[in-house]
């Protein structure tokens, strides 16, 4: 977990005094005695440290007077931690900033990586729906025609169950219909359901709203939503295609080049601050869900139930 996060590490061995009993007359024997170095040598094998971080010492237990020979090894341990703590924070100086950066978000997304990490994530965002209590949260899905509004809601239910979802987009195939010619052909409410860690399903106060593409609806466009004070994110989707790199591994979309330029595109167009933006890949061919797909999805829907709850409190607070 420490290597994953990038921090540095060091490996403090004791007992070095069983091994060479010399060192009380001089610490340097340490490094002299080859059973010390090979001892050396095994801690940092087994921990994947290299040995110049491994270092020997004797601790003091009941002894009445202080060893030269100790304390030249703990402070030499010491002093080594407080120039690698002083590098670490040298070295990531102003993270925070770059933290803002768009390729940054990737670190930045759920760390999903093993399954029971999943449960935790889900259980956690599960307590927060259910601070919901009797309020109603109801999320507009709005886009132009063939964006994949109907196959994000779907994806979010896939995520949130842990099984794939087919209701918004049905059972039509992917180029059914004329060209330009909405597959939604009227607006429709999906409550959201999720997977208790009872295993069975829950329902909660949230559904989506599902709607016709923007050249059916005669008109929701961007500019409603923000003259109504509407709180919204921008979802980004289908950063899979044509991208080898996404399409194995869906938390890299942060990389792509062309989801980038949209990216770029969308906060010149519409004044946009990236941090609104959230690009995910809609389970659309998968048979199963996956962790990729769902720390994206989930990073969205994070923010969809943050901003929402936070509207739903304000307004209570203002009626
Ligand atoms: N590769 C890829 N394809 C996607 C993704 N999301 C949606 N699609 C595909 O894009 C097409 C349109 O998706 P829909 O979800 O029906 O889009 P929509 O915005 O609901 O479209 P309308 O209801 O017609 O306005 C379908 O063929 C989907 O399979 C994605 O993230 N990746
Ligand atoms: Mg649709």
């Amino acid at each position: 977990m420490i290597k994953y996060l990038g921090l540095p590490l060091v490996a403090v061995a004791t007992k070095f005094d069983q091994l060479c009993p010399k060192i009380y007359e001089d610490a340097d024997y340490v490094y002299k005695s080859p059973k010390a170095r090979d001892e050396t040598k095994e801690v940092s094998l087994a921990l994947g440290i290299q040995m110049r971080h491994v270092f020997p010492i004797v601790n003091y237990i009941d002894d009445r007077d202080i060893s030269i020979g100790k304390n030249r090894l703990a402070l030499q341990a010491l002093n080594t931690m407080v120039q690698m703590i002083q590098d670490h924070l040298q070295h990531n100086k102003g993270i925070v900033k770059s933290n803002d950066k768009w390729e940054e978000r990737e670190k930045r997304l759920p760390p999903l990586r093993h399954l029971n990490e999943k449960t935790i994530t889900l259980k956690k965002l599960q307590d927060e729906m259910s601070e919901l209590g009797d309020s109603k949260l109801r999320i507009l899905v709005v886009g132009p025609t063939n964006s994949g509004k109907s196959s994000f809601i779907d994806s979010i239910s896939s995520t949130l169950r842990d099984d794939i979802v087919n209701k918004a987009v049905g059972g039509r195939s992917a180029s059914w219909g004329p060209e330009g010619v909405s597959s939604t052909e009227k607006f429709q409410m999906y409550p959201i359901k999720y997977k208790h860690e009872s295993g069975r399903l829950k329902s909660i106060n949230v559904s989506f709203g599902d709607t016709p593409g923007f050249q059916e609806m005669g008109g929701i466009t961007v500019d409603h939503v923000n003259c109504k004070d509407i709180p919204y994110i921008v979802v980004l989707t289908k950063g899979d295609k044509d991208n080898q790199v996404v399409m194995t591994a869906k938390r890299r979309v942060f990389g792509s080049k062309t989801v980038k330029e949209c990216k770029e595109k969308l906060m010149d167009l519409f004044k946009l601050r990236q941090s609104v933006i959230f690009p995910v890949v809609n389970y659309v061919h998968e048979t199963a869900v996956d962790l990729q797909a769902d720390a994206l999805l989930i990073a969205a829907f994070s923010e969809i139930l943050k901003i929402g709850m936070e509207y739903l409190e304000e307004s209570d607070v203002e009626s």
